[in-house]
């Protein structure tokens, strides 16, 4: 590619290229993620794809939101993927034989003429709404597209603060990997390792028919995939009795970010909007209070089944030093295990996840010996310190990072952030110019597997933004012309090597493609 992004001539042969990915992979009603790997509708996708298919088509912008909100659930929530009728059942797993939503949802309210996955993704959808509303008012207004999205936004967000407040404290919280978006982040390996992974053969991998397996989530992983999504299913989607649940800090920033956004869609209404910045705001309070660590200067997530009961800032701190021997313990057994368990083998809080209840342990003795022997050794620890209130994650994920789109952030903490970002761990400016999805320096690092380390460029448009927001505007720069560059050199990558940019996963992926085109207007 290009070495440096010049404005002229080559950023409209980039504009043509971007709004030809996103005409491919335009289906007449929804914009697919990419046509072999993902080829139904997914819903933080379709935001995303809605904010930059505004520069291109205001009326297909709309259109791409109002697809998706007509598959909402009666209980509010917005399914993670509404599948295609016309694509076969075997072209992606889990597909819509599956999740049976018009079966099993039917309690939570799931529509009865299109087919659904029961779990959500993070709400970007109200910032997506109200920019796509901005690109064409005239347009929006003569469709009445604000009217009518905006009750089912006020559903979706209701769902979330209502339904899934799991822990109690305000935030929000995820039932299962996939709904927050990072599949296989190495946050999520501690909260995973207590559930009893489905068996591999109970189940087949469309994803490797496109993906290359050292670049997609294990088997492993996908067996506690298959396993928590499941039983959720089989509980008709009720939440809060899973064994996974886990406030993020990007699902929440950006929860708080569509929180402000539906404010502005309501002045535009009539109302005041109000009432929705001062819970935007109790939001960001939350956020800061418990998932914030001040002495590693990012949020963490907050893991509500597992954990010391160490709560608020400085949590980590406690969490850090009370798994000293045990991490000793880890590193002196990961080398022996096999490449695609090592990093995961034996993590920390792997040892303190002690199921406090018959059913668990019923389900642990059931796993693997490794784990089992993990489990005893410190299990009359881990109850001790079990707590309702849960233990900040100790890995460091590029979803810590993203609360930087906070606009009204504490100012030390913006701050702090922006340092972070720029230290050895994220390296930007430095190592590299994109930022990776997890810490350069973190023991699960891989350059090329999917959320555990290359860089992906929603994450780099939600960094770019909130660099911006606190007047970051030279780091912001050059962040915007790293993403516009390998977006181009990569051809749409679904993600790229952080260091070198060489592209990975899926190419002429819809997200890129439309950030692209917005990051050029
Ligand atoms: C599971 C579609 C989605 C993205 C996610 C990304 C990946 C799916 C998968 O693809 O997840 O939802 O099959 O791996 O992790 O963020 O929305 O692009």
């Amino acid at each position: 590619g290009p070495a440096v992004y010049d404005p002229a001539e080559p950023s409209r042969t980039l504009h043509a290229r971007a709004a030809q990915v996103l005409d491919d992979n335009w289906t007449g009603a929804s914009t697919v993620p990419s046509r072999g790997l993902y080829p139904h509708q997914w819903s933080w996708d379709s935001a995303f794809i809605a904010i930059g298919l505004r520069h291109l088509s205001p009326l297909r912008a709309q259109t791409e939101l109002e697809t998706l909100l007509d598959a909402q659930w009666a209980d509010g929530r917005i399914p993670h993927i509404v599948f295609n009728p016309s694509v076969p059942l075997d072209a992606y797993f889990p597909s819509p034989d599956f999740w049976r939503s018009s079966t099993a949802g039917r309690a939570a309210g799931a529509p009865r003429t299109v087919q659904t996955s029961g779990i959500v993704q993070p709400p970007v959808h109200a910032l997506a709404a109200w920019l796509v509303h901005r690109a064409d008012p005239v347009l929006s207004r003569a469709r009445g597209f604000l009217p009518r999205v905006y009750p089912r936004l006020a559903a979706w967000h209701r769902y979330l603060l209502h339904r899934r407040d799991l822990g109690g404290g305000g935030l929000v919280s995820v039932v299962h990997p996939w709904e927050q978006g990072m599949d296989n982040s190495p946050a999520w390996d501690a909260p995973l390792s207590r559930i009893t992974p489905a068996p591999a053969r109970s189940f087949r991998r469309a994803d490797l028919d496109h993906g290359a397996p050292e670049d997609r989530p294990t088997d492993l992983d996908y067996g506690r995939y298959v396993r928590l999504a499941t039983d959720y299913r089989d509980r008709g989607y009720a939440d809060g009795a899973g064994e996974f649940a886990v406030e993020d800090p990007a699902f929440n920033a950006l929860l708080i970010v569509s929180e402000h956004a539906l404010a502005r869609i309501a002045r535009e209404l009539g109302a005041t909007g109000t009432a929705r910045h001062a819970r935007a705001q109790r939001l960001t309070t939350a956020l800061v209070d418990r998932l914030w660590d001040p002495a590693e200067e990012m949020f963490f997530c907050r893991d509500l089944r597992g954990g010391t009961g160490a709560g608020g800032s400085g949590a980590l701190e406690s969490e850090r030093r009370s798994r000293g021997p045990r991490e000793a313990d880890r590193r002196a057994r990961s080398g022996a295990l096999e490449p695609e368990r090592r990093s995961r083998g034996g993590r920390p809080d792997a040892e303190r996840r002690d199921g406090s209840s018959a059913h668990s342990r019923e389900r642990r003795s059931r796993s693997g010996a490794r784990e089992t022997e993990q489990c005893s050794r410190s299990s009359a620890l881990a109850s001790e310190r079990r707590s309702p209130a849960g233990a900040l994650v100790p890995e460091r994920s590029v979803s810590g990072l993203i609360p930087l789109l906070l606009p009204t952030l504490p100012r030390d903490v913006a701050a702090a952030l922006v340092r972070t970002l720029s230290g050895p761990h994220f390296g930007l400016g430095g190592a590299t110019r994109l930022v990776p999805s997890y810490d350069l320096l973190g023991e699960a690092f891989d350059p090329h597997r999917y959320w555990r380390g290359p860089a992906w460029f929603n994450t780099g448009w939600l960094l770019e933004h909130g660099l911006r927001t606190h007047t970051e505007h030279a780091a912001a720069d050059a962040l915007r012309e790293a993403l516009l560059e390998t977006a181009d050199s990569s051809d749409f990558a679904e993600y790229v090597d952080p260091y070198t940019g060489e592209a990975c996963g899926a190419l002429g992926f819809g997200w890129t493609a439309a950030l692209t085109l917005d990051l050029l207007h």
